[in-house]
């Protein structure tokens, strides 16, 4: 290895150390931020750990199960959603927070209350982790806005208020992507040392992509440009090849493929779920937001999905995200059905 490599390899740009580069460039930064993610990061270590210890302490199956020790075992969404609530909580830095799993906003005690509202999803793609499938935790931040006691519509924001956003990926490794409003740089845990290393420097999806991305099992319901686009997909006409289907059905795996490959993923309306099936608040947005900065689109079938304003914490949308140009053929086919 020569000098130049060496040097790289030892000199560790740790997700700390780069969060806390980016502070120095505020200098009216007071370092919450930092405090906050570092608390975010300790949920996903935490996760992953759990996810991959997961068939082993059987940590899988019912929540209420007892194990073989006679222990009561959590189910690993209800597990990993107490520890993000108990280490946001614990940050000091949050006063709202939002999850998957939980049908209210939790509201922090004014003792341990900070600026920051967090929305998010613990366990993203539930349904495939007994098969041990790559699932995730998906986050998206906003800041309260100024004055007076936090209230729900802190968090009932459109997409482009949040400050920052990202998912952490439990798969072949545990890597986490991250936008602080300035690109989206990718970070992989190194089990040895504990600590998210950044390896994947300012993401740009690939301008148009090979790869389609969706639940086909739909397709007997789709509106009309949903169908006219995967057709489009798969018999080309303007002589190009047609597009490679890939679809895990866990969004967090979807999506990050998509970010590094290019092409779409796409969760349409249909006649059965007419607004689609993913949340908007800790689904849609963050992963728009990520999109958005790493080059690529996001599109409701009506709108910019960050331009949404959403008025439930809970609310679903259809989402057409992923690579600059296959959104814009999209976004084309539901301005041709508007015309009509
Ligand atoms: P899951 O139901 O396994 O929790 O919103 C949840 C989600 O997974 C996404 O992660 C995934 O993209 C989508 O639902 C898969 O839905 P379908 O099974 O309907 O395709």
């Amino acid at each position: 290895m020569d000098h130049a490599a060496e040097a790289h390899r030892t000199d560790l740009m740790t997700i700390t150390r780069y969060v806390l580069n980016e502070q120095s460039k505020h200098p009216e930064s007071r370092g919450d931020f930092t405090i906050l993610l570092s608390h975010i990061v300790l949920g996903c270590k935490f996760v992953c750990s759990a996810v991959n210890k997961a068939g082993l302490a059987k940590l899988i199956g019912l929540a209420g199960e007892t194990n073989v020790q006679g222990e009561e075992q959590k189910k690993l969404d209800v597990l990993s959603n107490e520890v993000f609530i108990k280490a946001l909580v614990s940050s000091g830095r949050t006063c709202i927070l939002v999850s998957e799993e939980d049908e209210e906003a939790t509201f922090v005690e004014p003792s341990k209350r900070g600026r920051y509202c967090v929305v998010f999803d613990p366990l993203d793609g539930s349904s495939n982790i007994d098969c041990g499938v790559s699932i995730g935790t998906i986050f998206g931040i906003y800041m309260i806005k100024e004055g007076g006691e936090p209230k729900l519509e802190d968090v009932l924001q459109p997409g482009k208020n949040m400050l920052a956003a990202g998912y952490c990926m439990y798969g072949s490794s545990c890597t986490l992507v991250l936008s602080t409003g300035s690109g989206v740089n990718g970070f992989t845990l190194d089990p040895s040392l504990g600590e998210f290393i950044l390896t994947h420097p300012d993401i740009k999806i690939p301008k148009k992509g090979k790869i389609y991305s969706v639940n086909e099992g739909n397709a007997k319901n789709w509106d009309g440009p949903t169908a006219k686009y995967v057709e489009k997909c798969k018999f080309p006409k303007d002589g190009s090849p047609a597009k490679s289907l890939r679809y895990i059905g866990s969004m967090v795996a979807d999506v990050h493929r998509t970010l590094l490959y290019g092409g779409v993923f796409l969760y349409p309306a249909d006649k059965k779920s007419p607004n689609g099936k993913l949340r908007v608040l800790y689904e849609v947005f963050p992963m728009s937001f990520l999109m958005e900065q790493a080059g690529g689109q996001a599109f409701t079938g009506k709108q910019r999905a960050l331009d949404l304003v959403p008025k439930k914490i809970h609310e679903r949308s259809p989402i057409f995200l992923g690579s600059y140009d296959d959104v814009e053929e999209i976004k084309a086919l539901y301005a041709a059905e508007e015309q009509k």
